[in-house]
């Protein structure tokens, strides 16, 4: 561009124009970079089954922690429960044909542990069990590959009763025991399980901050034994699987861990980004990966960090067939001259976010966390298990939900996620979160994250605007 004159500048102008008016197969073949996935990249929905489920009390389901803690005054927005929800428990065939039309090649969801275990341990339910065996096989009469979550949250009130939760190794022993049972029956038919999803939120969140289930604020050794009982129950839950069913059966987890952009992307900011990854990591997995807490963090929590017993590290480090990244948001980190390493720099005050005040825009975090986590650990593959956005949607006259801002935050989320892929990184497919709307935890209904939009009431479900977005960019399996 430097050096044209005027008319060499008018004549380009002329020529992009007469590009404009050209078919749409010529205009593709001038785009000087390919928007393309890879072939087979598999893309998905994600739900979890507090969210969506209801039928709380129903066919021998025993309370979990999130029950009791939403029927908790004061804990959730408007007192809001999960009693109801999105009824999926009646309406699976439904939202099964939701993913049918969306052509999603899998269903991420996962199984409420109470609902197989009342108690937590001891006597199965067989009607649970029978409920995620009709799931699972109208899936498959759809040619949609189910991927479970083994504990989305909903620990069984008994084990909080029993032994406080988490705060005994026996949940992780427990939490082992059924995911053995479940696994065994189920394998037959399901290939891809993932033990626990985002170690953090049931962890320091239930036991540290009290913001979500069981709502307790405990001191720092304390949370630290808490969290090591977390991947402690993955670990556990990895041999278990591998145990219990076939060769082939592909065992990972969905991880939370923090993402760090590099603010420019110098070879500096890069590797204080991977550095800062590892830190975020530290108590989660950083161990998981590595076998070991990084020393820093052992030092750091000195007496606070947690007792460790013959075997834990072990099981905790099982190698993985995959990795799964839930991936919302992330901080921007420079190079500097600090012990660390590196700083992670304020937001401004300007700084655009969802309706959610937690989800700060920032596209490039499909990116780095896949970067980030690859430089660091070389999984034998990644899959994004949850990306997503909550909205304010509002039906318009029509009864359409013309989600504009969503469809503006997949479409950067998924273009970094290309990105990715062109690059080689080992990205193997996209589970959007959610489904529809659901149950958002502490913020109740207030925040929908879903593609459809359910009316509570009716319990009707609504393609939104984003839904009819997602079936287009996974029929041309590119992002436009
Ligand atoms: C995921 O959690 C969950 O896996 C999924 O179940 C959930 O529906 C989805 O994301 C959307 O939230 O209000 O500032 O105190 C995301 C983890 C934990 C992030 C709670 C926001 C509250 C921040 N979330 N956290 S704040």
């Amino acid at each position: 561009m430097k050096n044209l004159t005027r008319r060499q500048f008018g004549a380009g102008i002329a020529a992009t124009a007469a590009t404009l008016a050209l078919p749409k197969l010529a205009l593709a073949q001038l785009h000087p970079i390919s928007r393309e996935l890879p072939q087979g990249f598999l893309w998905g929905c994600a739900t979890a089954a507090y969210q969506i489920e209801g039928a709380a009390s129903e066919d021998g389901r025993g309370p979990s922690v999130w029950d009791t803690f939403s029927h908790t005054p004061g804990k959730t927005y408007n007192g809001e429960t999960g009693d109801v929800a999105d009824d999926s428990y009646h309406l699976y065939r439904e939202d099964i044909q939701l993913l049918k039309n969306l052509g999603v090649a899998t269903y991420r969801f996962s199984i409420s542990w109470s609902r197989i275990f009342p108690s937590g341990t001891g006597q199965p339910n067989p009607k649970g069990l029978d409920y995620y065996n009709r799931v699972v096989d109208e899936l498959l009469a759809n040619s949609i590959t189910p991927y479970i979550t083994l504990f989305h949250w909903d620990l069984p009130q008994a084990l909080q009763s029993r032994v406080g939760g988490w705060q005994s190794r026996d949940t992780s022993k427990a939490f082992a025991d059924y995911a053995a049972y479940v696994t065994k029956r189920l394998s037959d038919r399901v290939h891809h399980w993932m033990t626990t999803n985002e170690f953090v939120c049931f962890t320091d969140n239930g036991y540290k901050n009290g913001s979500f289930a069981p709502g307790l604020m405990l001191p720092p050794a304390q949370v630290n034994q808490i969290r090591h009982h977390g991947i402690l129950a993955h670990g556990l839950g990895v041999q278990a699987i591998r145990a219990n069913t076939p060769s082939g059966t592909q065992v990972g987890l969905a991880e939370n861990t923090n993402v760090y952009v590099p603010a420019i992307e110098t070879p500096e900011n890069i590797e204080a980004a991977r550095k800062a990854t590892r830190d975020g990591a530290a108590p989660f997995l950083a161990p998981l990966m590595e076998g070991h807490y990084p020393a820093s963090y052992l030092e750091r929590e000195g007496a606070n960090a947690p007792k460790i017993e013959p075997g834990d590290m072990e099981a905790i480090g099982s190698k993985l067939d995959f990795v799964g990244l839930n991936v919302y948001t992330a901080d921007y980190v420079e190079a500097d001259s600090s012990a660390q390493g590196y700083a992670i720099l304020p937001r401004p005050a300007s700084y655009p976010h969802m309706t959610s005040p937690w989800i700060e825009i920032t596209p490039e975090c499909t990116y780095w966390t896949i970067r980030n986590v690859t430089d660091l650990w070389h999984p034998p593959a990644i899959f994004i298990t949850e990306n997503g956005c909550s909205s304010d949607d509002v039906p318009n006259a029509a009864g359409h939900i013309e989600d504009t801002d969503r469809v503006m935050y997949l479409r950067n989320h998924i273009a970094n996620v290309q990105r990715a892929a062109a690059e080689g990184y080992p990205i193997k497919g996209y589970f959007l979160w959610s489904l529809m709307d659901n149950f958002e935890w502490a913020d109740g209904y207030s925040k929908r994250f879903g593609i459809h939009y359910v009316d509570f009431k009716t319990e009707k479900r609504t393609p939104k605007l984003s839904a009819a977005w997602y079936r287009d960019t996974i029929a041309r399996n590119a992002v436009e």
